[in-house]
């Protein structure tokens, strides 16, 4: 009996485990590994926005500065809705990047795509200085990000567009690029580590207690 509670603990912690999870993508956006490099004109594509997984179930130490935490569409600054997420909520955090080939491209590449999460999306990170600020806390580690420069990540205002679903699960985007990055960090809500935490005690109740 013991052997097969401690089975069942086991399994219990599998799928506590909090983990972050994209639920699909359509058109043109692409799910990859984290990159070792999305610094200009490193990793490029004229055919694929790459989507890729940065931090899951993180605990933020400080807040962070969201341009956008409100359903709609973005495509100018009076849309944006920024805000800040407090210090202690839990997230996991997500990487849109589009460059396209040639530094510039010979013309403009538009791509468009869909992409669903399991969690809430709690803000989007649009603009160059809000991207950097949060690469350290936010970014995959290993990954090296654009600094700004003479190149900025982050949209283009009144060239791409962007819809976050009223549902907060979907992101809609439409990006438009020659010169430089085409970036957004997404954020979401993240199942807290203390679930696998309480999930742990639950199953050391289970196990028998030694003789005294
Ligand atoms: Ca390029
Ligand atoms: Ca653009």
């Amino acid at each position: 009996v013991t052997k097969h509670l401690l089975i069942l603990a086991v399994w219990l912690l599998c799928i506590g485990r909090a983990s972050a999870s994209i639920v699909s993508t359509t058109g043109d956006v692409a799910q990859v590994p984290a990159p070792p490099s999305v610094d200009n004109d490193v990793y490029e594509s004229d055919t694929h926005i790459s989507l890729f997984v940065e931090r899951q179930s993180l605990r933020l130490s400080s807040a962070v500065t969201v341009d956008i935490s409100q359903p709609g569409t973005v495509t100018d600054s009076p849309d944006f809705s920024r805000t800040d997420l407090a210090a202690g909520t839990w997230v996991d955090s997500y990487y849109l990047h589009f460059d396209p080939v040639g530094s510039p491209a010979p013309s403009f590449v538009s791509l468009t795509g869909f992409v669903t999460f399991d969690q809430p999306i709690l803000g989007i990170i649009i603009t160059n200085t809000y991207l950097n600020a949060c690469d350290a806390i936010l970014g995959a580690p290993g990954t090296i990000y654009p600094t700004g420069g003479p190149v900025s990540p982050g949209l283009d205002l009144n060239q791409d567009v962007l819809t976050l679903t009223a549902d907060r699960h979907s992101l809609w985007i439409s990006l438009s690029a020659r010169r430089g990055i085409d970036a957004l960090r997404v954020v979401t809500a993240a199942v807290p580590e203390p679930a696998t935490a309480s999930l742990l005690i639950i199953a050391a109740a289970f196990l028998p207690r030694r003789p005294r």
